[in-house]
């Protein structure tokens, strides 16, 4: 894959030559090129913002070192038109099926905005040439779309075939199309076996799978009814067993439990 971030800010995008994404990019599975988007103004001060037509607060990034920008990184390489994903509070919102798509590009371009944005007419130019997406990567405001590039980037790059060690690494994923019931996961725990006082819950060093898989099912629910209640709402009532629904009810899903969850599904003991 391929990934270009036109910036003001290139030192910002410095993560990206460590950990996982920079171990992708030294393996050859993933091509980061950083550009400076003063690189494409051409008066003394580079200048990139202006006034907001119809006033109001703050500074407009200006269409043309954009429209320079975006022709330049397509100019130089390959055959097929990239993807433009602009970082914005206004987004859709990024999510793990997101990432997916993403994923299965062979090509992404990042336009990270500073001020209120950019002037409206670049992302209408390049939606008639490019796909394009504006992104939110959650309901808070940034100072600038720099750091939802990071994300999204590592997002995607754990997706790149041959980045993580094995295929199976994603199927667990919280979040991953097809994870347990759409379910938060659960603790995890490792040597040593008793570390201030604390133990590891017996189930685990019980050696019974079926028992382990359950206490982790519960897990999973008992954190998602707790941190996450509106995936206990959406999930589908066909994935619970008779022990989901046990828990649920336990905790405080009673009413729900009654009108949704009323269906009987073999439990996964049976
Ligand atoms: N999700 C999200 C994106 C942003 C910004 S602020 C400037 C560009 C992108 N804030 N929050």
């Amino acid at each position: 894959m391929r990934i270009d971030v036109v910036t003001i800010f290139p030192e910002y995008l410095e993560p990206l030559n460590i950990s996982l994404v920079g171990k992708a990019r030294a393996r050859g599975l993933l091509d980061v090129r950083v550009h400076d988007l003063r690189e494409w103004t051409h008066d003394k001060h580079n200048t990139i913002d202006d006034t907001p037509y119809g006033g109001g607060p703050g500074m407009v990034m200006k269409p043309e070192p954009w429209g320079e920008a975006l022709d330049a990184v397509r100019a130089c390489g390959e055959d097929r038109e990239p993807v433009l994903v602009i970082p914005t509070p206004s987004g859709r919102p990024f999510t793990q099926e997101l990432a997916v798509e993403l994923s299965q590009r062979p090509w992404l371009v990042f336009a990270p905005a500073r001020y209120e944005g950019i002037d409206r007419r670049v992302v209408d130019e390049y939606a008639e040439r490019w796909e394009v997406h504006e992104v939110s990567i959650g309901d808070y405001v940034l100072a600038g779309g720099e750091a939802a590039v990071l994300v999204i980037t590592e997002a995607v790059a754990r997706l790149l075939p041959g980045v993580l060690g094995n295929v199976d690494s994603h199927r667990d994923d919280s979040f991953a199309p097809g994870a347990m019931a759409d379910l938060l996961e659960g603790p995890v725990y490792t040597k040593p076996p008793l570390w201030r006082e604390r133990a590891i819950p017996e189930v685990l060093l019980s050696g019974h799978h079926g028992r382990v898989a359950r206490w982790r099912r519960d897990q999973a629910f008992r954190r998602t009814a707790a941190n996450r209640p509106d995936l206990i709402e959406r999930c589908d009532p066909a994935v619970l067993d008779k022990n989901d629904r046990a828990l649920l009810a336990e905790l405080g899903w009673t009413e729900r439990a009654d009108k949704r969850f009323g269906r009987a599904v073999p439990s996964m003991e049976e």
